[in-house]
């Protein structure tokens, strides 16, 4: 029937306004822009009428008549009369827009409700509209005497989604969090915006932070953080190298079978990575050695105590563990001693490290040292450095 009516439109032009609707097969062209919608979004509805576009050269209207009316409701609410205008001076296609009010619901669990319901307006984009979690929107339009035409489409709520926008974050980059919630989008006409707790291995604690939505009816949330290696405060989160950082929301609007009553947190989480490498994270310098008093010392004698002295300098922007070890050998390449010092350095301290030590021979012995961040762990931290010398 709407096929041949506008092959009849094409051919005979505004006649086809004249013609009388097939009352024995009323087509039901009621589209919406989404086939789903949560509580508190808006509906754009179309209604595809040709036969009330009574003027091809002005903009006509239909639904706000009692005889013809359009009525939309959800559950016990509704609005009617509602006026849809046509969206062209001879299109046919009437167009109406109804905002989602939901009810009074606590979607943060902070006590306070974040709805205002309310049923009011009477087209064509004025219209509140009360609504449920799981309710449907009916909308009937007589477009004939004692033909209705009746289309309706689900509300539901949604599991919301929270992602990083990478899993491994250098420390120096931006962190970009998404909350993905369109029973979030309380207001359809503005950005809202929600609160989202990030944290870390070395800060449970953390920050909140806010996510704006990406445009007004997105339901799609984005906060930008740093790290920071030093504290938490802001938008910066402290957290270090190796660290694991967590994202989370309490979604208060759960799906069925979760009830109005029923929260769930929604929960990531991605790993800070050094810009530096392990192992250019301590730089040491090669050993001297020393007498008890600090002088530099040459000639090595057997049987005479000398200090063994390294460098290391801290060469990221954060306090490190570290673990230095020295290890001697002699000339069978036998391990003869083997100490460590353990210590932590601030952002950029350089530290002298000495060991006492007696050669017990005339002999040539390597003095090896190494640096690793901890005994569970053992990653090297500096590369190694080996030194020969003759004792006499
Ligand atoms: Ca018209
Ligand atoms: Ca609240
Ligand atoms: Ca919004
Ligand atoms: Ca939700």
């Amino acid at each position: 029937m709407y096929e041949f009516l506008l092959v009849f439109l094409v051919l005979f032009g505004p006649v086809y306004a004249e013609s009388i609707p097939d009352y024995q097969k009323p087509f039901a062209p009621i589209f919406t822009d989404k086939p789903v919608y949560s509580w508190t979004d808006k509906i754009i509805i179309s209604i595809i009428a040709p036969s009330w576009n009574s003027n091809p050269n002005q903009i006509d209207s239909i639904g706000q008549t009692e005889s013809h009316a359009i009525k939309i409701s959800s559950g016990d609410n509704f609005l009617k009369p509602y006026r849809f205008t046509e969206t062209s001076s001879n299109s046919g296609i009437f167009s109406g827009e109804v905002i989602l009010t939901g009810f009074l619901h606590d979607v943060n669990g902070d006590g306070i409700f974040d709805t205002n319901p309310k049923t009011i307006g009477n087209g064509p984009t004025n219209g509140f509209l009360e609504s449920d979690n799981d309710d449907s929107i009916t909308v009937s339009f007589e477009f004939a005497d004692g033909v209705v035409l009746v289309e309706s489409f689900p509300i539901s709520w949604n599991h919301g989604v929270i992602q990083f926008s990478k899993d491994i974050f250098l420390t120096n980059d931006p962190v970009q969090i998404r909350v993905i919630d369109s029973d979030l989008n309380l207001n359809p006409e503005i950005i809202d915006t929600t609160t989202v707790e990030v944290f870390s291995d070395s800060d449970n604690g953390g920050i909140q932070v806010i996510a704006m939505e990406t445009s007004e009816r997105s339901g799609d949330f984005i906060a930008t953080i740093q790290i920071s290696t030093e504290t938490s405060s802001g938008n910066r989160l402290y957290a270090l190298p190796g660290d694991k950082i967590f994202a989370k929301y309490d979604d208060h609007t759960l799906p069925k079978p979760f009830s109005k009553s029923d929260n769930q947190y929604v929960e990531t989480f991605a790993t800070i990575n050094s810009s530096i490498l392990p192992i250019n994270r301590i730089q040491v310098s090669p050993i001297f050695l020393s007498d008890s008093s600090g002088n530099p010392i040459t000639n090595y004698l057997s049987n005479l105590q000398m200090q063994i002295v390294g460098i290391v300098e801290n060469k990221v922007s954060y306090n490190q563990e570290f673990i230095y070890f020295f290890q001697i050998k002699n000339s069978n390449d036998s391990v003869i001693s083997l100490s460590w010092i353990q210590g932590q350095l601030s952002p950029n301290q350089i530290l002298d490290i000495s060991q006492s030590w007696i050669p017990p021979k005339s002999d040539t012995y390597i003095l090896e040292t190494y640096v690793w961040n901890s005994l569970n762990e053992l990653i090297p931290i500096s590369p190694p450095t080996f030194t020969i010398i003759t004792v006499d």
